[in-house]
């Protein structure tokens, strides 16, 4: 299939899944071509069976803001009619499945048909789709696109709560290509990042709002006043600087390491002994099953599809959201014991092995068959 994939480029869940489903999909022979305002940040291999489009947007001074949607459903027109594109598949509704639907329709008109599939990734629906101010759009371009995926069962379940959809909504969870997470990393720098004797908790995310880092930074601190131990706080966002702020008050700054955007996510996790994922809301949680395939146990809050990610008791722990106590007393639990910190972690590998890529990426490929045999 010739397939067009429209995601956010950035280093976020939604766009590093797209990435990964079109690389998966080229190397089983679909061509693809990835339609965005820039280069995804994971897709590094452009051949022929990979394609990149770039969606301009030329600064206008009328306008105070700039029309990427019409940018973007014209490029999508573009590249459907000169790459002769079967099916576009939108990740995040938000802008991509307006733009989409628009697309469809011009095309309509010069007798091209190119059905939509939309995946829902989190806080389309959760935070931003279900505002008042986008509602009526996001609602209507869920209901108007050809095949609507979610990434887990609680993203599909807070979808119909708070969206009335006439669609069918398929759960096609978010998944991991586990052989680039081999624990064997020869070049491994632990020692770089702590001594012997302290732990190393991590917590990875874009460091906004939604993923309370300062319940991160408590529950660190509670750490630490147990056992020696180092933070890895990965990622760029808004709360970083009030994050720093927060370390120098409570005497740690010493013990946390603020490593900003990274392309070395796996180094960082392989030299991990613990995740911590206290978000406010999650729709699946990528960033906690990147860690378990790396053998690193999570101590979570049980929001959203959290639990069905990270198994209680099996591959980490979760509390409910804002409870720093039990977070910590759970990542202490694990912590103390080398053999109890040793089964978590494999455990935590076991568990993720239910997301390889081997096994989800064909549901996507059902799904564009079973879309493209309907239309
Ligand atoms: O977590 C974020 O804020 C980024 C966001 C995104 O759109 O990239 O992540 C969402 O999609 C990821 C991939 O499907 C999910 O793993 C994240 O749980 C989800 N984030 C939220 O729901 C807050």
């Amino acid at each position: 299939m010739k397939i067009g994939i429209v995601c956010y480029p950035t280093f976020g869940g939604s766009g590093v899944v797209a990435t990964e489903l079109g690389l998966e999909l080229s190397k089983r022979g679909h061509e693809i071509h990835f339609i965005t305002y820039k280069q995804p940040v994971r897709l590094e291999l452009l051949n022929n069976k990979v394609h990149y489009h770039e969606v301009n947007v030329p600064e206008y001074p009328l306008f105070h803001y700039q029309p990427y949607e019409l940018a973007l459903s014209s490029k999508l027109v573009d590249m459907v009619k000169l790459h002769k594109i079967e099916i576009l598949h939108v990740h995040y509704a938000i802008p991509h499945a307006y733009a989409a639907y628009m697309a469809k329709k011009m095309l309509i008109e010069e007798n091209i048909y190119v059905p939509i599939v939309t995946t829902l990734h989190g806080t389309d629906i959760t935070l931003v789709g279900s505002h008042p101010f986008y509602k009526p759009a996001v609602t209507f371009s869920i209901n108007k696109s050809d095949a609507v995926t979610a990434v887990s069962k609680s993203l599909k379940e807070d979808t119909l709560r708070l969206f009335d959809i006439k669609n069918e909504i398929h759960v096609v969870s978010n998944f991991i290509d586990l052989s680039k997470y081999k624990q064997n990393f020869t070049d491994c720098q632990r020692s770089m990042m702590a001594d012997n004797d302290e732990k190393i908790i991590t917590h990875i995310s874009n460091l906004r709002p939604v993923k309370r880092i300062e319940d991160v930074i408590t529950v660190f601190y509670n750490i630490q006043k147990e056992l020696p131990a180092k933070l890895m706080l990965v990622g760029e966002g808004p709360v970083r600087e009030k994050m720093d702020c927060l370390c120098q008050e409570l005497g740690i700054s010493d013990k946390v390491v603020f490593f900003g955007k990274s392309n070395e996510i796996h180094k960082i996790l392989c030299f991990s002994d613990l995740f911590l994922l206290p978000s406010q809301t999650e729709s699946f949680g990528l960033a906690a099953l990147e860690a378990m395939a790396s053998g690193v146990p999570v101590i979570s809050s049980n929001a959203g599809g959290i639990p069905e990610v990270n198994v209680h008791g099996v591959s980490g722990y979760l509390s409910n959201v804002g409870d720093v106590d039990d977070m910590a007393k759970n990542a202490l639990h694990i912590l103390s014991d080398e053999t109890r910190l040793k089964t978590f972690k494999n455990n935590a590998r076991k568990e993720s092995f239910k997301y390889d890529l081997h096994s989800i990426v064909p549901q996507y490929e059902k799904i564009y068959q079973d879309t493209l045999a309907k239309c």
